[in-house]
């Protein structure tokens, strides 16, 4: 901590900004433009404009941020920690200038000059820090603390690259890093005063009855904050992330005079390696040293900053639970609970269970995948070479956790053999686990912590998802928003319920057409960027119907391709039978090292080839698979779309968002009984769903069945021609091969069920097919849809949050 340069007698309030009229408007554009970019107006780039523009609408953020800083410790207030590994923010601009209430003035001022908004909040890098739904989630949930006003801070990882891109040779994906800081980012502000060391590896040694850890390196977190601004902006909350940053003692100058200059900035670089690069891996895990160290940086960091903020105003630190929530999104940082141990032990003088009790109910653990593969583990070892402290906080949580299980014959352990289970520890060591929609929650009770749940009955709760109607609906379907509050007033922006106002106008031809329109103008915005960007060209009267989220067999993306040939198999031998015009959109990232996945990619992008091409079905039928899906690309195609594809194996996809995302702008779902999907279809009614497939109970017995894949093929024509035209090299004529294996999956294993539920799903594809062709009725189904979403708003949930497991009264 620095010596203190504070000057009482000037206020902060008394800086505050005057209106934003557009006449201070652009004078701050300007002045940022001319003295922070350091460029005058006649010779400004893009860059440069949208570098002035952040700033002009940053500084709107500092006072509401300060305000609600400043209450947040005047009151005394309780604060919630989401400590999570991954934020997947996207763009910043046009959703702080929503927030802050300033976009109208931004576009007029733009306007003045012969500027686009638009073009200028195109330049915006995505800040892609996160993989898919789990890091979305965090975004959306930062957004929505700032709204209902829940003083929070999100700590994550300032990852000098995020989510690799993607783009496809010959179909294949390939990948390249990502770059987003290569610019700079005008949003954060980097506080060099708050940094803290975390140390790696070296021994632990016994200092008169007490545990002493050194640790053989020590690398240097420091925090960038950015301001999240809420709805409205009446409250606002900070994303804290680490940097990591080299002890200036790592730099050997001496070796680097003697001409050494790569051995002398090695252990630089490998301190700077923690925050340099986002794992590209959705629900799998690497296992690798790199990754626990990365785990342990932020948890590490972040818990000495909540240490040090409670201190600063309290001195009891067995109160910390009255004013202290952590948020463990899954088991990525568990090791929160063995480093507050930790610390409250070995620097506080507790006693171990009295430490055990305190971060118990300050901990809360939100669990979100069942796929084992998914589930951390790390070997003992791994964990003595890397943490060997915790690995003994560990050894004895562990020892009292079997104690706890009295005489059961196989007691569950937090570590297993030679590996501690992350899932167990994270429970053991929460006060809440959580699952993240009804089925889920009821999957971790019955089959992941059946044994936890016996022992703790009250500590796994349910809160289902949400997604923020911010950015999911007011800035990402301008159209559709105009015609909402048009219809039923402003105020659906936070209370998302109210469109349930829509309802009485369902029926209404005026509505309807109304409501078409929008959806038509979604569709062009969507084809005429992705011909600008693409030179893809696509038929705007289409049917669009739209797969996108990461790769995963479980996500079944091989099934709505299969699907796909079939259909144009059908077309094909009948040209003639009134056939609705589809656009098969899929967009999405695998894994580096999921050779599946990749080997999906490059089909689906190989029956594009063919299908896009055949003068027969041209008019009919397209597959386009748009490369680098991410945020933006989503705010773009979700509103375009007509048809959302929810088709997962039934107990597998713990939620899903994107789910939300698109019903909520008037796409109708095509899905499985799976998370929040039986949610959705609760909400909107079944009539207004098109439902398929076996139910996860199903699913399990289905498994059970000795060639289950070869009796449901064989059961199926058109999978069986559909597999056929694949293994005759229909798609692949240089490479008639080149499926052999996913081939073989489909006939010897098919564990996620794609052959059992491919006529199912064929049916449901028929029925949409005849709900389109009425566009009254389909109209109606879809105004419905956005009428009864209500319930997904991340407001919610993270209401729910904060009642059930945070204990925090809004301070709004
Ligand atoms: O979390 C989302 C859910 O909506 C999705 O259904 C779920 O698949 C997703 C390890 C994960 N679960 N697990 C991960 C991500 C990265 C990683 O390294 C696991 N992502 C989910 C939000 O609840």
């Amino acid at each position: 901590m620095s010596e203190s340069f504070a000057v009482p007698g000037i206020r902060s309030d008394d800086l505050s900004l005057p209106e934003p009229t557009p006449e201070h408007f652009r004078w701050s554009l300007l002045h940022h433009l001319q003295y922070t970019v350091g460029k005058s107006p006649e010779h400004a780039s893009k860059f440069d404009w949208r570098m002035a523009l952040s700033h002009a609408i940053r500084d709107r953020a500092v006072n509401p941020w300060f305000a609600s800083t400043r209450r947040t410790w005047a009151e005394d207030r309780k604060r919630v920690y989401y400590l999570s590994m991954e934020f997947l923010i996207g763009r910043l601009l046009e959703d702080l200038a929503i927030n802050l209430g300033l976009r109208d003035v931004v576009v007029e001022v733009l306007d003045g000059f012969g500027l686009s908004f638009a073009d200028i909040a195109e330049d915006e890098p995505d800040a892609a820090l996160g993989n898919g739904g789990l890091g979305r989630l965090a975004a959306c949930y930062l957004e929505s603390m700032a709204t209902v006003g829940c003083p929070a801070y999100g700590y994550g990882l300032r990852y000098e690259h995020g989510l690799f891109e993607q783009r496809f040779e010959h179909g294949r994906q390939i990948e390249t890093p990502e770059n987003w800081l290569a610019e700079g980012t005008p949003w954060d502000f980097t506080r060099p005063e708050s940094a803290y060391q975390v140390g790696f590896g070296g021994e632990v040694a016994e200092e008169d009855g007490h545990q002493l850890w050194r640790p053989r390196s020590r690398v240097l977190a420091a925090a960038h904050d950015t301001p999240v601004v809420g709805y409205g902006g009446r409250w606002a909350n900070t994303l804290r992330l680490w940097a990591a940053m080299p002890n200036a003692d790592l730099f050997d100058l001496a070796r680097f005079n003697s001409g050494e200059f790569a051995a002398a900035s090695e252990p630089e670089a490998l301190a700077r390696s923690l925050s340099r690069v986002l794992y590209p891996n959705d629900t799998t895990e690497g296992g690798k040293e790199l990754r626990l160290s990365q785990e342990y940086f932020l948890t590490s960091a972040s818990v000495q900053d909540i240490l040090r903020r409670y201190l600063a105003a309290h001195d009891d630190l067995t109160r910390l639970p009255e004013y202290v929530a952590i948020q463990m999104n899954d088991t990525h940082p568990a090791i929160a609970g063995p480093e507050l141990i930790r610390l409250l032990v070995d620097e506080h003088g507790f006693g171990f269970d009295a430490a055990v009790d305190v971060a118990t109910r300050v901990l809360g653990y939100t669990n979100h995948t069942l796929l084992p593969e998914a589930l951390e583990r790390w070997t003992v070892d791994l964990m003595r070479k890397v943490l060997p402290r915790h690995l003994q906080i560990i050894e004895r949580l562990d020892t009292q956790f079997v104690e706890l299980q009295g005489s059961r014959p196989d007691p569950v352990r937090l570590i297993g053999g030679d590996q501690v289970n992350m899932g167990d520890l994270a429970f053991a060591t929460s006060h809440r686990v959580n699952g993240v929609s009804a089925l889920h929650s009821e999957l971790v009770r019955k089959d992941l912590f059946p044994v936890h749940d016996e022992l703790h009955p009250d500590r796994i709760v349910n809160i289902t998802n949400g997604i923020t109607p911010r950015r999911w609906l007011r800035l990402a379907n301008p159209h559709l928003s105009r015609l909402i509050t048009d219809t039923i007033g402003e105020g659906w922006e936070t209370d998302l319920e109210r469109l349930r106002g829509l309802e009485q106008h369902a029926d209404d031809p005026a509505f309807q057409a109304a409501f078409g329109r929008t959806k038509h103008l979604a569709k062009e915005g969507f084809a005429g960027w992705l011909a600008d960007e693409h030179g893809i060209e696509l038929p705007t009267n289409a049917l669009f119907d739209a797969q996108v989220k990461r790769l995963h067999e479980y996500k079944r993306q091989l099934l709505n391709i299969l699907w796909t040939i079939a259909h144009w198999q059908r077309i094909k031998r009948d040209p003639g039978a009134g056939w609705v015009p589809r656009v098969k959109i899929f967009g999405g990232k695998a894994a580096p090292s999921y050779h599946t996945a990749k080997d999906i990619i490059r089909l689906i992008n190989d029956v594009g080839q063919v299908v896009n091409n055949d003068p027969e079905t041209r008019d009919l039928l397209r597959v386009v698979y748009p490369p680098n899906y991410g945020v933006s690309m989503a705010e773009k195609l979700i509103p375009a779309a007509d048809l959302s594809e929810q088709i997962s194996t039934a107990g597998m996809e713990a939620s899903g968002t994107g789910n939300m995302k698109f019903a909520l702008n008037g796409a109708l779902t095509i899905g499985t009984l799976d998370g929040a999907n039986i949610e959705i279809r609760e909400q909107v009614g079944p009539e207004n769903f098109f439902l398929f497939g076996l139910t996860a109970d199903e699913v399990a017995a289905r498994r059970a069945e000795p060639d289950h894949a070869r009796a449901a093929i064989e059961r199926s024509q058109p999978l069986q021609d559909v597999l056929q035209a694949i293994a005759e090299g229909t798609f692949s004529p240089d490479e008639t091969h080149r499926y052999g294996g996913l081939l073989d999956l489909m006939w010897n294993s098919d564990w996620f069920l794609v052959a059992s539920d491919f006529d199912a799903y064929d049916a449901a594809q028929g029925e949409v097919e005849r709900a389109y062709r009425d566009p009254q009725h389909w109209q109606r189904m879809a105004i419905l849809n956005v009428a009864r979403m209500g319930y997904f708003s991340s407001d919610r949930s993270i209401r729910e949050y904060m009642s059930e497991i945070w204990d925090i009264a809004p301070a709004l």
